[in-house]
């Protein structure tokens, strides 16, 4: 079977897996269900789902155990993205080719649809600690990462150095810090929960954590590329207007072909360590490269 064809399998399971934890019927209430149901729904790669169920699969054999975290991480995923495209952030019409969520349920259903899901992804993940009695400790350790890598040490760290650091010149160290929390964390987040909820042993849960760092960062320097070489095919030169020529960008600081070079190692190394940790990871490695080659 192709990589296509498994990727976008994957995708469908997640996609069922997910709208399964969606929060369904009431009445009174129904404009905000639906605005987090278009949110989730509306595209979107489903790229820290699957991350964490292959990890998952690397050392846990009960899988629905890692459902409820799957939904979760991709809610925490989808209300970043509600909030900054919000007009207080970067003000953006259109993602995933279709109108944001504040552009079509109007700003203040926008600012509540975002805390919405980050608050229901916390509900479904606790929930599910209480459940697995047996399994409560990692459960719950997954959870802490989690809210770790999403808060003010990952996600949102980064966004506020971000936004601070608009319309300034910024030197790599601070450009490396943006990267590293704004995107990294919650890929360190998938690919770590993922290895918890499994039961991996400490040893496995560090190797887990260098490697999703080292592939969410090539991530981020991709999607730094991505919004150079997409502009340069719209318009015919390179303008950085997803960046709204406010941002820096790793092809600014470094240039493309340098860029590509880090993407280069950086990938190289994950998958290296990925083939030491398991020989059964073969789909995960594809994944990597697919990540770090994609061209959207
Ligand atoms: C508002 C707390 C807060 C954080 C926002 C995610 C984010 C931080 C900003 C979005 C802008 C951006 C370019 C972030 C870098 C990470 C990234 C490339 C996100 C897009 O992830 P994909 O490609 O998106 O997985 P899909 O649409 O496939 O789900």
């Amino acid at each position: 079977m192709s990589f296509d064809t498994k990727l976008k399998q994957k995708q469908k399971k997640m996609n069922e897996i997910i709208g399964g934890f969606l929060p369904k019927e009431s009445s009174l209430q129904k404009d905000i269900l639906d605005s987090m149901a278009y949110s989730i729904t509306v595209g979107g790669k489903r790229l820290r789902p699957i991350l964490m169920y292959e990890t998952y699969q690397l050392f846990g054999n009960h899988e629905k155990e890692i459902y409820p975290f799957l939904a979760a991480i991709e809610m925490i995923h989808s209300y970043s993205l509600v909030h900054d495209d919000l007009p207080a952030m970067d003000n953006d019409d259109y993602r995933r080719g279709q109108l944001t969520t504040h552009k079509k349920f109007g700003e203040a259903l926008g600012v509540l649809t975002g805390d919405a899901l980050l608050n229901y992804a916390f509900e479904i993940m606790s929930q599910a600690c209480l459940e697995m009695k047996d399994k409560m400790y990692e459960c719950v350790q997954a959870m802490q990462y989690i809210s770790h890598k999403a808060g003010i040490y990952g996600m949102i760290g980064g966004q506020v150095v971000d936004i601070q650091s608009e319309n300034k010149s910024i030197d790599l160290k601070t450009l490396e810090f943006i990267h590293e929390h704004k995107t990294a964390a919650l890929l360190e987040a998938s690919m770590v929960g993922g290895a918890m909820v499994g039961g991996a042993c400490e040893e496995d849960i560090k190797a887990i954590q260098n490697i999703a760092y080292k592939i969410g960062l090539a991530f981020q320097i991709q999607d730094d590329i991505l919004d150079v070489t997409s502009d340069m095919k719209v318009l015919g030169k390179p303008v950085n207007s997803d960046k709204k020529n406010n941002k820096s960008t790793y092809v600014q600081l470094v240039g493309i072909e340098a860029s590509k070079d880090i993407i280069k190692q950086l990938s190289n190394e994950a998958i290296e360590a990925l083939k030491k940790l398991d020989d059964n990871a073969h789909f995960l490695i594809e994944i990597v490269e697919y990540l770090i080659y994609r061209k959207k």
